[in-house]
């Protein structure tokens, strides 16, 4: 802890004297947490700040921005400041700073990007930035390269060089873990700790043969030995492939055996929300199936509840009935015993694969996205720190599991990376009630806090008393990611949770792009709900008609496309990049394509639309699932919907809500007619729903996406093949649609 304050005043002190403001460090020390920046909704929903800011050191400094953003067209209009420097600033102080590093990143990538690998530490510095080709149509296709003659290591880069640098980094806190049960005793690890357990595990995986560029599935719950695994695989050079720890067995073999992982990594139990999951019988189930029999290693972190007498051990019967194949199965504690704590970093190519990560595709066959070494750190590691002002001292939280990209990227990489404090939590977010993460941040003193859209909808639809009644004094900045942000999740977010003091950072980014994309840079300019705002350094956006293909000039709503690479963004499908190419490369020649829709509007700020396989089209009208979802969540009575199409003669598809309303609204014929009021006054008379359906519940998936292709298959009606339902929180709701749909029931 002393670590971290000593941390804290000398950076105070390296700003205080280049900005000449000791006047103002009082104010920082007292009001850091204390301070108001108060933002009146005007009746456009901007918001503007009305007061003057005190939370932040920096925008002391510089003012904050009072004006409305002066951008007119997309293309944002260049500033009279350009970027002289030889090195990227510590951090965006505002939108004209912005502005000239956004221009210097378009206009001379090779620039700006070898700024920001310096930022790293390589064993040796690229000469060549940047070599890549989007144009499918070209003698050499679609090929990404970046760094490509750089070598370095990124788990050196996240642990070791911050105590090569600074021996009190080996004392900072690297990992808070906060466990699923709030009484068990938490155990806080520091750099010089993680270090430690990672050199031991990268030898034991050294121990079990696997070598650089091997394959190894990591299969965790959300514990600091997820983070160790990650981190040693990274040290030695293997590719990790996380599936994340919900996935049934079927779903854990099928990605074993892609990308021929001969290792696998688990852990007996894992928990969540008080219930346990045995994790290691569903590695046991996945590795009977014929194509996991190039397995040879298991390795099984412990979970237990070490000196917590007091705390009720959920796994308690299932501890004794722990299948055990000798030869195959180890455990991982025993094993990092028999091994040294010497363990060099592997020298890696800047191009080598650092993991492999399965997304689900329109097929239902898993895509393994491939993302590499230096192009990707580089990139999580420059988001990080400038889209969340990350300061030293911080300590920031990700409620995202390791499972997913989220948690790769700024759970692990990007944090660390920085040398930061990052939060690993094992629960869930209504566990034991619904305040848990506001306790959990007054607990650590969390000052930037990043979640779903489906989180904070799940949350709003209590009483905000249980919000309210936490302190939430040391939030500074709130993030979102997953799903468009609907603008009254935006607002509650903002107003509740962050008592209008803290912006809300809406990040849009995908599992291909590795980091963020689309995003407001805390503190530099102003928001909007329901805006990701304006693209990150080096992200050139450009939407496209659907039906026409051609380019168009914002404003303007239309397919999400980006012109450019990027260092973040995956390289290639495991071992399929013709499908990486034809996903992504082939609809608009020479662009990556996103999927997504977007609204680019007159200041240049983008709000995107949802996915574009989720628009209906009905009596010709082109109608965002997303856009009808926003007005019914509008209702003060709903907490939640999903919009799907069904086959419709007279006007080619109708239109299906399934409607979540919130504990203390009931469903009635009156608020049904009503909510297809509301649709139509928000959207336009030619939206009208055709069934509203009250469900207490939505398929989703593990990261809290509502899984459409069922709600889909339920409405056409087509209920014989479901699919795979496995990977859904809660698959028994789908049978209750089922038998509440009135298309099925009439079909
Ligand atoms: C990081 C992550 C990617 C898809 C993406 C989009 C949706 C993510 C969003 C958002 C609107 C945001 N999405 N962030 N939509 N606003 N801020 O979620 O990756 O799991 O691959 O999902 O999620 O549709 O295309 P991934």
């Amino acid at each position: 802890m002393t670590s971290l304050l000593n941390f804290v005043y000398t950076y105070i002190s390296d700003i205080a004297r280049s900005a000449s403001l000791f006047n103002t460090l009082s104010t920082f020390h007292t009001s850091k947490s204390s301070s108001k920046l108060s933002h009146n909704f005007t009746n456009n929903n901007e918001i503007h700040t009305s007061a003057a800011r005190t939370s932040t050191l920096l925008s002391t400094s510089t003012g904050f921005q009072l004006n409305p953003i002066n951008i007119t067209s997309y293309r944002l209009a260049s500033t009279n400041s350009t970027w002289n420097e030889s090195s990227l600033p510590d951090k965006i102080k505002s939108l004209d700073e912005y502005k000239a590093l956004y221009d210097l990143s378009i206009n001379d990538p090779e620039r700006f990007w070898k700024m920001a690998a310096e930022r790293l530490d390589w064993y040796r510095f690229p000469t060549k930035i940047k070599n890549t080709e989007f144009d499918y149509r070209t003698d050499r296709g679609v090929d990404i390269k970046w760094y490509e003659d750089g070598i370095l290591n990124v788990c050196y880069n996240c642990l070791d060089r911050h105590i090569d640098h600074d021996s009190s980094a080996s004392k900072q806190v690297a990992v808070v873990f906060e466990p699923d049960t709030p009484t068990e005793t938490r155990h806080h690890v520091t750099y010089g700790e993680l270090l430690r357990d990672v050199k031991k595990f990268a030898n034991v995986l050294k121990k079990h043969g696997v070598k650089k560029g091997d394959r190894v599935t990591v299969y965790m719950p959300m514990v600091v030995d997820a983070c160790v695994a990650l981190l040693a695989c990274a040290r030695i050079g293997a590719i990790h492939s996380v599936v994340f720890g919900g996935f049934s067995a079927s779903n854990v073999a099928e990605r074993i055996s892609d990308c021929d992982s001969t290792v696998v990594i688990t852990s007996d139990f894992g928990l969540r929300g008080g219930k346990c999951s045995p994790l290691k019988s569903k590695i046991d189930q996945a590795l009977k199936m014929k194509q996991c029999s190039n397995v040879r290693t298991v390795l099984v972190f412990e979970r237990n509840y070490g000196n917590n007498a007091d705390v009720k051990d959920a796994c308690s019967d299932q501890r004794g009935t722990l299948e055990w194949k000798e030869g195959r199965d180890f455990w991982a504690h025993k094993e990092m015993e028999t091994v040294n704590e010497n363990c060099p970093p592997e020298k890696m190519n800047a191009e080598d694969p650092l993991f492999i990560l399965y997304t689900s595709g329109s097929t239902g066959k898993p895509k393994g996205i491939v993302h590499t070494t230096g192009g990707y750190l580089t990139y999580t590691s420059l988001t990080f720190k400038y889209i969340f002002d990350y300061n030293p001292g911080d300590v920031y939280m990700c409620t995202a599991d390791i499972g997913w990209i989220t948690g790769h990227s700024y759970i692990i990489y990007g944090p660390l990376s920085n040398r930061a404090t990052t939060v690993v939590f094992e629960g869930v977010p209504t566990y034991p009630d619904v305040s848990r993460f506001w306790n959990v941040v007054d607990k650590h003193q969390v000052n930037i806090f990043y979640t779903a859209p489906t989180a904070i909808r799940s949350l709003m639809a209590h009483d905000d008393k249980y919000v309210t009644k936490t302190s939430r004094q040391s939030l500074r900045i709130l993030g979102s990611v997953g799903e468009p942000i609907n603008s009254e999740a935006w607002k509650w977010y903002h107003s509740v949770v962050g008592d209008s003091r803290c912006p809300i950072i809406d990040t849009w980014w995908q599992t291909e792009t590795g980091g963020v994309m689309i995003t407001p840079i805390a503190n530099a300019w102003e928001l909007e709900p329901s805006s990701a705002t304006l693209p990150f350094f080096g992200i050139k956006t450009q939407l496209f008609d659907k039906s026409t293909k051609k380019p168009l000039t914002p404003p303007n709503t239309g397919e999400l496309c980006i012109q450019d690479s990027w260092p973040g963004q995956a390289r290639s499908l495991y071992r399929n990049h013709e499908r990486f190419v034809d996903v992504y490369f082939k609809q608009y020649p020479g662009y990556y394509f996103t999927g997504d829709g977007c609204e680019i509007k007159k200041n240049g700020y983008h709000c995107i639309t949802g996915r574009v396989d989720d628009v209906l089209v009905i009596s010709g009208h082109n109608i965002g699932t997303a856009e009808v979802e926003a007005a019914l969540n509008e209702h003060a009575g709903v907490s939640e919907s999903a919009v799907v199409g069904y086959p419709d003669k007279k006007k080619n598809q109708g239109m299906y809500c399934f409607v979540v309303l919130k504990d203390d609204t009931k469903e009635s014929e009156e608020l049904r007619k009503d909510l297809i009021k509301s649709v139509r006054n928000t959207i336009g008379a030619h939206v009208n729903p055709d069934v509203i359906h009250f469900t207490p519940d939505l398929p989703k998936t593990r990261s809290g996406k509502i899984m459409r292709r069922i709600l889909r298959k339920i409405v056409e009606p087509d209920t014989s093949n479901l699919g795979d339902i496995s990977t859904l929180t809660d698959p028994s709701i789908v049978k209750e649609l089922i038998k509440k749909s009135p298309r099925t029931k009439h079909s």
